[in-house]
């Protein structure tokens, strides 16, 4: 067999087995040409690595089918030699623009195969590391070459981190991969994947994707899971060709005689780059392969660290307990979640220390009793060299590739271990951690954190299970543990492992009453750092993971922090950070002393709530690591209009002017706006919006609809989405009948526009003085019970 083809109106793909060789073109213009597949392989004997040819290989064609994804095209090659069947199989889904792939390794010998790499994709002169580029140095055929556009212009690479904390965002050509000056005393990102020093060379994990700023296209490199085998991406940004190698890691792991290894599906999707949600097919192909759920609604309350951190007490709990209950008409919060600190030694997560008299379970029931979720935060795969673990069960320490126990990184000063995950006795230890913390002491919230230490490269117990494989095992132990009334949440997780297990995961790194890293009073060395507590961090990931929002869990930004004392955030920064945190969606965890916080801070948290519906577009996500352009589409009674946001990201104020038809309004001659966060409304002639400088890492965050001559809802302090406290709205000639409801009372102001100067304007009755903003816009002050009538006479 000569070839072998698959073809649907987004791809042509051409398989020639006998140089192990395929092409695919995309409708969207990018071009693949002679991309390799292949294997690295070893037995006790030596290396036996598959160069990727097919030559004679058996075809299995199963034409057209329905999958998970749609209907899909399918084709597939099977060939056995020396003692190895590799299956390759290809799918071109027919609904959506996703072209799958898939390998499989088969030991048919009857000697231990070990398995360190399947080569998915690998083209170009720089696929570093596999077989293909060796091929290639020893003469033996092309490269391959990878185009986004037949004229390639400006490329960056849109760089997914490994777990929770690592760094996510666009990469240019002339950029370095963001990495930690503190070596191994940081938390490992995923320690089998080696990092270019060069400029323009980048890895990735799970995906990536490259992206043509010129010709606004660009193409989706990745895996649909994440249960096989980590699936990573390294990528040299050199025009005109692109050098990418693609691989799903073995980890070393052996294939018993009989056994077999299949990988996770590969996926290629081609992007729009300026269409309404560029990587939604991929993103949502993602979420059906590890079968999510309909999801639960974004968690909202409470938590210990980022205010008192290790030193917590129960008395500071329960402080705070009493507060959130007194204040509950102004924040209603839902989850109040204690984090470390409570435990009686390392790594034992039910006995608490001399600060907790009380014990858990008792904590638990006082939180219930005052309405709350109790939440408790656990680290279930790490531990210190000197815990009671450590000492007792020796045998469950994780050890590494060249023996002695696998580093976990520096946490909280001392050098810590993971656990070997596959360990029989480990994994009954975890079962019943859960089992105490949800159904005996009552903890319906768990965040469970540092689960990268579950997947440290070592030597298993089970050495036949890859690192994937481990931690996916032992992920759904607990899900299946925890059962599904109990919200858990993952923290510090390889990403890819969380899909389908977790409620809410962490998609960035911690957050600090900080804008720039700083740690022991300087910022000199730590500012650089692309992954230590920081806000300017926060926001990066939590813009740059924001597809991922209500397709693979609740996206959790990580805390909210409003204090305004006992911090070094001005307010622009403060404001940054609730604005993105609102505009995702996601989780909405206040980490402040509620006790101290003051009025005007209050007053900002609880028009956070309740959170935001659905997901916010970052225009530019995929070409900065600084991405400044957020929109949300809203509607409800109070028509349609636009949410859109400006960071500034510069350590000076700066004049940013919004072109509304760039953030996807309609054109109009004229439009309305309102900025809550300065408390103004206007009318705007024309598509540009001249607002005043955005001070140093501050935010303008607008309520934008055009203007159509008719009474409109502008924008209001009572909520952050500027309207959906209007539920219901009426013009009657000259009148104005609406209903104003946010669940709870709330004093604020509002701004509406009006056809002319109101004669009366009534909330309940009484009277509300309307202030002339000009070009008919109006300014309310108002006080609205759980329910209010508005009404106004013009
Ligand atoms: C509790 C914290 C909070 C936080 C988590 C996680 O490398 N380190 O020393 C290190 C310490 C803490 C940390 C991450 C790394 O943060 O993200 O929300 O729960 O643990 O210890």
């Amino acid at each position: 067999m000569n070839s072998l083809s698959l073809e649907s109106d987004f791809y042509s793909f051409h398989l020639r087995p006998d140089e192990g060789a395929w092409d695919l073109s995309a409708a969207g213009g990018g071009r693949i040409e002679h991309a390799r597949l292949g294997a690295r392989l070893r037995t006790h004997r030596g290396e036996m690595d598959w160069v990727g040819g097919l030559s004679g290989a058996e075809a299995f064609d199963r034409g057209k089918e329905p999958s998970g994804h749609g209907a899909v095209r399918y084709a597939g090659l099977r060939l056995s030699r020396d003692g190895l069947e590799v299956v390759a199989e290809f799918e071109a889904c027919l609904e959506r623009p996703l072209f799958l792939w898939r390998l499989s390794m088969k030991n048919v010998s009857d000697q231990e195969i070990m398995l360190d790499s399947l080569e998915m994709l690998q083209v170009g002169p720089a696929a570093c590391g596999g077989a293909a580029s060796r091929r290639a140095a020893e003469g033996e055929g092309t490269p391959g070459t990878l185009r986004l556009h037949a004229d390639p212009g400006d490329i960056s690479f849109f760089t997914n981190g490994f777990q929770s904390w690592s760094f996510a965002g666009a990469l240019g050509p002339d950029q370095h991969m963001p990495r930690t000056r503190l070596g191994p005393i940081l938390w490992p990102e995923n320690p089998a994947t080696p990092v270019s020093r060069r400029r323009g060379e980048f890895v990735a994990h799970m995906f990536g994707v490259a992206v043509d700023r010129a010709h606004r296209t660009g193409m989706l490199f990745g895996f649909l899971s994440q249960r096989a085998t980590y699936g990573t991406l390294s990528v040299r940004l050199d025009r005109p060709a692109l050098s990418l190698r693609m691989w799903a890691q073995g980890d070393g792991v052996v294939i018993l005689p009989g056994q077999s290894l299949t990988t996770d599906w590969a996926c290629i999707q081609s992007v729009d780059l300026d269409g309404p949600d560029p990587l939604a097919a991929y993103m949502d192909a993602v979420a059906a392969e590890n079968g999510v759920g309909a999801g639960v609604v974004s968690p909202v309350g409470w938590c210990s660290w980022y205010k008192y951190m290790k030193a917590v007490s129960q008395q500071d709990v329960e402080m705070n307990l009493a507060c959130a209950a007194g204040l509950r008409d102004q924040i209603p919060l839902s989850v109040f979640q204690l984090d470390d600190g409570y435990q009686a030694a390392q790594a034992e997560f039910l006995e608490t220390n001399d600060r907790f008299p009380g014990g858990l379970k008792p904590l638990a029931g006082r939180i219930s009793d005052e309405g709350f979720v109790p939440g408790l935060w656990m680290a279930p795969f790490i531990t210190a060299p000197k815990s009671a673990l450590s000492r007792h069960h020796p045998g469950w320490i994780l050890q590494g590739p060249r023996g002695g126990p696998a580093n976990a990184g520096s946490t909280w000063a001392v050098l810590s271990r993971g656990l070997d995950v596959t360990h029989p006795e480990v994994m009954e230890h975890t079962r019943q951690l859960i089992r105490t913390a949800v159904h005996d002491c009552g903890f319906r919230y768990l965040k469970l954190d540092f689960l990268y230490a579950g997947v440290l490269e070592g030597r298993r117990h089970d050495p036949t299970r890859t690192r994937a494989q481990a931690l996916d095992a032992i992920l759904h132990l607990i899900r299946d543990e925890a059962a599904p009334e109990a919200t858990l949440v993952g923290c510090g997780c390889p990403m890819g492992s969380g899909i389908g297990v977790f409620d809410a995961m962490r998609i960035g790194t911690d957050v600090a009453p900080t804008w720039h890293p700083r740690y022991f009073g300087t910022e000199l060395f730590f500012r650089p750092e692309p992954t230590f507590p920081s806000v300017r961090n926060v926001l990066r990931n939590v813009l740059a993971r924001m597809p991922l929002h209500n397709r693979w869990w609740v996206n959790d930004p990580d805390c909210i922090l409003v204090r305004q004392e006992d911090t070094r955030l001005t307010p622009a920064e403060v404001q940054s950070l609730a604005t993105v945190i609102s505009m995702s969606g996601g989780s909405l965890i206040v980490s402040d002393d509620l006790t101290v916080l003051s009025a005007e801070r209050i007053e900002w948290l609880g028009r956070l709530l309740p959170t935001l519906e659905g997901r916010a577009q970052v225009l530019d996500a995929l070409e900065t690591s600084e991405p400044s352009e957020i929109v949300l589409k809203q509607s409800g009674a109070a028509g349609e209009w636009t949410l859109v946001a400006r960071l500034n990201w510069d350590d000076k104020p700066r004049a940013l002017p919004l072109d509304l038809v760039h953030f996807g309004l309609r054109a109009s001659p004229k439009y309305l706006w309102a900025d809550p966060w300065e408390r103004c409304a206007g009318l705007a002639i024309g598509p540009m919006l001249y607002l005043p400088p955005i001070p140093a890492h501050g935010v303008r965050f607008v309520a934008v609809r055009p203007a159509t001559g008719q009474p409109a809802w502008m924008g209001d302090t009572l909520h952050i989405s500027q309207g959906q406290a209007v539920k219901a709205w009426r013009v009657e000639g000259s009148e104005l009948h609406a209903k104003l409801s946010i669940g709870r009372p709330r004093r604020g102001e509002a701004w509406v526009w009006l056809p002319g100067a109101p004669q009366q304007v009534a909330l309940d009755g009484k009277p509300v003085l309307a202030r002339a903003q000009g070009y008919g816009v109006f300014a309310l002050e108002i006080a609205t019970q759980k329910e209010s009538e508005l009404t106004i006479r013009w």
